[in-house]
C-alpha cells in the first residue's frame, strides 16, 4: 500500500518522454516531413507501458533508472513503429491512434511507412551507442531484435493478419492455442523483452532475468485479454482508437472464445 503505482508511473513517464524527445531531434539528412511524422507518432500521448517496465525492472535489480533510459526509449521506438505499420490500410486499417489521426492519415502512406522504418532502425542505433559496456549493448540489440522479429512480434502479426482472411475458417485456427500463440508473439514478446532489457542493463543474474520474464509473460497475457475486453466494452474516447472492430472482422479474441466474464476472470 506504500507503493503508489500511478505516481511512480507518472514520474517515470515524464523522464521517458523527455528522453524520447531528445532522441528524435534528428539532424542532418532527415527530411522535415519525415522528422515531423516520427515525432508525431513517437511523442503522441501513450501509456509508455513498455519503457516503464524497462525502468522498473532495472530498479527491481538494484540499479538506478538512468542506466535504463536508452533501452526504455528503444523499446518504445519499436512499439511506435509497430503501431504506425499496424494502422496502415494493408494491415489493420485504422484511422485513429492514441486519440489522434493515424500517422498515414496525417502524413500519407509512404511517409508513414518510412517513419516506421526510421523508428525501428533508430532503436538499434540508440542501444548500440548509449548502452554500456558494449557486450551489454550487444545483448540488448540481440534480445530486442529477437522479440520484434520474424519469430516474435512480426511473426505474431503475420499470423494475425492471415487469420483475417476468409480462407482461414478451419477449427484448428480458432483454438485457444492459436490465440495465445499469436498474442505471445505479437504483444507478449515486446512486454517480455522490456523486462529482459531492464535486467540486462542492470547486469542482473539469470535467476532475476527469468523471474522478470515470467512476470512479463503473465502481464502480457493479462494486457492482451484486457485489450480485447476494451474493444468489446470500451468507449472510443477512452481507448483512443475505434472500438468494436474485432467482432466486425470476426477476429479471434478472448471474449469471443471464452465470453467476457471468463476473460475478466483470466485477466484478474
Ligand atoms: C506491424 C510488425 C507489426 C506489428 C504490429 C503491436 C502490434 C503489432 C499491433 C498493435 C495492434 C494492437 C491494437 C494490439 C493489441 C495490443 C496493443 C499492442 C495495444 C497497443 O499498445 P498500448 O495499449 O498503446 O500499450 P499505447 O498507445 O498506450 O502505447
Amino acid at each position: 500500500s506504500a507503493f503508489d503505482l500511478t505516481r511512480v508511473a507518472d514520474t517515470l513517464r515524464a523522464r521517458i518522454d523527455a528522453s524520447l524527445d531528445a532522441y528524435c531531434e534528428l539532424s542532418d539528412g532527415c527530411p522535415d516531413e519525415l522528422q515531423a511524422a516520427i515525432r508525431y507518432s513517437l511523442l503522441a500521448p501513450g501509456k509508455r507501458l513498455r519503457p516503464i517496465l524497462v525502468l522498473m525492472a532495472t530498479r527491481a535489480c538494484g540499479r538506478q533508472v538512468e542506466v535504463a533510459l536508452p533501452a526504455a526509449c528503444a523499446v518504445e521506438m519499436v512499439h511506435a513503429y509497430s503501431l504506425i505499420h499496424d494502422d496502415l490500410p494493408a494491415m489493420d486499417d485504422d484511422d485513429l491512434r492514441r486519440g489522434q489521426p493515424a500517422c498515414h492519415k496525417k502524413f500519407g502512406e509512404a511517409t508513414a511507412i518510412l517513419a516506421g522504418d526510421a523508428l525501428l532502425t533508430l532503436a538499434f542505433e540508440v542501444l548500440a551507442r548509449e548502452v554500456h559496456p558494449p557486450r551489454v549493448a550487444a545483448a540488448c540489440c540481440g534480445a530486442l531484435a529477437r522479440a520484434a522479429g520474424a519469430s516474435g512480434m512480426v511473426g505474431g502479426q503475420a499470423d494475425d493478419v492471415a487469420g483475417h482472411l476468409p480462407t482461414s475458417d478451419n477449427p484448428e485456427s480458432r483454438s485457444t492455442h492459436t490465440l495465445e500463440s499469436i498474442h505471445n508473439r505479437k504483444t507478449g514478446a515486446m512486454i517480455c523483452v522490456a523486462l529482459r532489457l531492464g535486467a540486462l542493463v542492470a547486469e542482473a543474474d539469470q535467476t532475476q532475468i527469468e523471474a522478470l520474464e515470467n512476470y512479463g509473460r503473465c502481464v502480457g497475457l493479462a494486457f492482451q485479454i484486457t485489450d480485447d475486453l476494451l474493444d468489446v466494452q470500451g468507449q472510443e474516447a477512452a481507448i483512443g482508437k475505434r472500438a468494436g472492430k474485432d467482432s466486425v472482422r470476426g477476429k479471434l479474441t478472448f471474449p469471443g472464445l471464452f465470453g467476457a466474464e471468463e476473460s475478466s476472470r483470466r485477466a484478474e
